[in-house]
């Protein structure tokens, strides 16, 4: 999952564009970019880390113009290259800058017809480059000296025409302004909003609201599916909508885990939608387990689960306590590379309260089951500490297919729920009881707090991909350059791009 924003601004943009970053820096620590614009002339910073590694004073200084666009990035393509950092740069036609969120799933197709039909060179392995091209040669096949707002939307028109899977996308026009658009079924998020100034109105286009408000500006409206916005050098905004055939199909996951809880997605609250999940899987609980069941507490595995465990421990009547502390000086455990890795940074990442588990029977909540290597070991961490029996809940159901739409899940066959029952995962991950959201109430948990969205895309549960081009063939090519091994072997090529990056840094 990828993080991006742009600002068409009155004054200089750099420290707007920073913050908005580190408000998005959940979306993606894997690494970070702004490119802004000064008198016809762009300014770009981005490498491999974190927004306070990327940055610093000296960048910052350089990063001058009252228009950019940002970027952090979570690879998903198995790939996490500091040459693939966002945002990228094509000099033709205009000069354009693009930072992209999502995952194309037709990129190796569009990249052979840059290159044979388009003559256009694509020097990494990322889809965004590929997005990039298609957008830059279908506003040069126009062929206008100078592009008006009609031109850009119908350069977008035809990347909708050309592009399949998920974009949510911000980019720069040099010269002549600053560009959002989502792609036709909008399944990763994007919003914008504005705030009036001495000097005139400012937009910002970004990922989540959250990164709307906090900066003081006030959110407008999400993006629709489909749809682009443009604000011209002077200020103006324009909007269309550019797709013929739009089914809306937001992507489920940002509310069960990606999305901050402080932000509204596609008019749904990200916190109220956890509350719910809460709420029905209590019920669920009820039902299955029955109204005498003998958990004593509800402990939620931070950070994500907290907001539905809280709800699930209110509906259950039954304590909630936070029996796990979190260190939140090292990386999330979703993103880092190798299983051995991940394996081992569980117990330095939480560590339990012992006497909130001594005797007692604890009711585990967690956001998702992935891999299900985590929760094995935070079970066993359980209960080291004496919990007497360790049960466990899910906020989702079981994750049993991969994303192709822009989150880094791994291949099929390292899915713990992948050909296994609910029992059989029980036994896998060593708890007393396993209890899983069924796929009918998280889909209300989410569309309660919006009935106009009709469909979700929940492909990472029910194996169903709403752009209709995924097959076997594309899963088993997805499965090669995602599982750990294919990843093991990129971090030791990344070794050596990162050593040339740094001595071409030192300025
Ligand atoms: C982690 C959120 N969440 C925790 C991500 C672990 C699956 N994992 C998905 C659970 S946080 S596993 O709250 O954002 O820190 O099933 O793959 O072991």
């Amino acid at each position: 999952m990828c993080g991006i924003v742009g600002i068409a601004g009155k004054s200089p943009v750099n420290q707007a564009l920073y913050d908005a970053l580190t408000v998005l820096q959940h979306r993606g620590q894997d690494a970070a970019g702004i490119v802004t614009i000064h008198d016809g002339r762009l300014f770009l910073r981005k490498d491999n880390g974190m927004v306070r590694d990327v940055f610093h004073t000296r960048h910052m200084l350089r990063l001058i113009g009252n228009f950019g666009i940002g970027h952090v990035r979570y690879p998903t393509a198995g790939s996490s290259s500091s040459a693939e950092a966002q945002p990228f740069y094509v000099n033709s036609p205009y000069g354009v800058t693009l930072a992209h969120n999502g995952n194309l799933t037709n990129a190796d197709e569009i990249a052979k017809d840059l290159f044979r039909s388009d003559l256009r060179h694509i020097n990494t392995d990322s889809d965004s480059e590929v997005l990039l091209n298609v957008f830059a040669h279908e506003l040069q096949a126009l062929g206008k000296l100078q592009p008006t707002e009609n031109d850009i939307f119908q350069a977008v028109s035809a990347v909708h025409k050309r592009c399949r899977g998920a974009y949510a996308v911000v980019a720069m026009v040099t010269g002549y302004g600053l560009l959002g658009f989502r792609d036709p079924n909008g399944i990763r998020p994007i919003i914008y909003g504005e705030r009036e100034t001495a000097e005139g109105k400012e937009y910002i286009i970004a990922s989540e609201s959250v990164a709307i408000t906090a900066l003081g500006f006030k959110v407008v409206r999400d993006l629709a599916p489909g749809e682009a916005i443009f604000i011209n050098n002077e200020g103006e905004m324009f909007s269309r909508q550019c797709a013929d055939n739009v089914v809306f199909a937001p992507c489920i996951f940002e509310y069960v885990y990606f999305a901050r809880p402080d932000s509204r997605i596609d008019n749904i609250s990200v916190y109220k939608s956890r509350l719910r999940m809460g709420e029905k899987l209590a019920m669920k609980i009820k039902r299955e387990w029955g109204e005498d069941h003998d958990i004593d507490v509800v402990i939620p595995i931070p950070d994500t689960s907290r907001t539905a465990a809280l709800e699930l421990a209110n509906k259950l009547n039954v304590k909630y306590r936070e029996g796990f502390m979190k260190n939140h000086y090292i990386g999330r455990t979703f993103i880092m590379p190798g299983q051995s890795q991940r394996k081992k940074s569980v117990r330095q990442k939480l560590s339990p309260v012992d006497l909130e588990f001594r005797g007692k029977n604890v009711l585990l909540v967690d956001d998702s089951i992935v891999r299900g290597t985590t929760c094995k070991e935070i079970i066993q961490m359980a209960r080291d500490v004496g919990a007497r029996k360790v049960y466990f809940a899910s906020a989702a159901p079981p994750v049993r297919f991969p994303n192709v739409y822009g989150i880094d899940m791994p291949a099929k066959s390292e899915l713990i729920a992948h050909g296994n029952t609910t029992e059989e995962i029980c036994q896998l991950i060593g708890a007393d009881g396993l209890i899983y959201q069924d796929l009918s109430d998280l889909i209300a948990s989410a569309r309660e707090g919006n009935p106009d969205i009709e469909q979700f895309d929940c492909s990472v549960f029910d194996g169903q991909y709403i752009t209709g081009d995924i097959d076997d063939a594309y899963l088993d090519r997805l499965a090669k350059s995602r599982n750990d091994g294919a990843k093991r072997k990129v971090q030791q090529v990344e070794n050596v791009t990162i050593e040339l990056a740094n001595v071409q840094d030192i300025d």
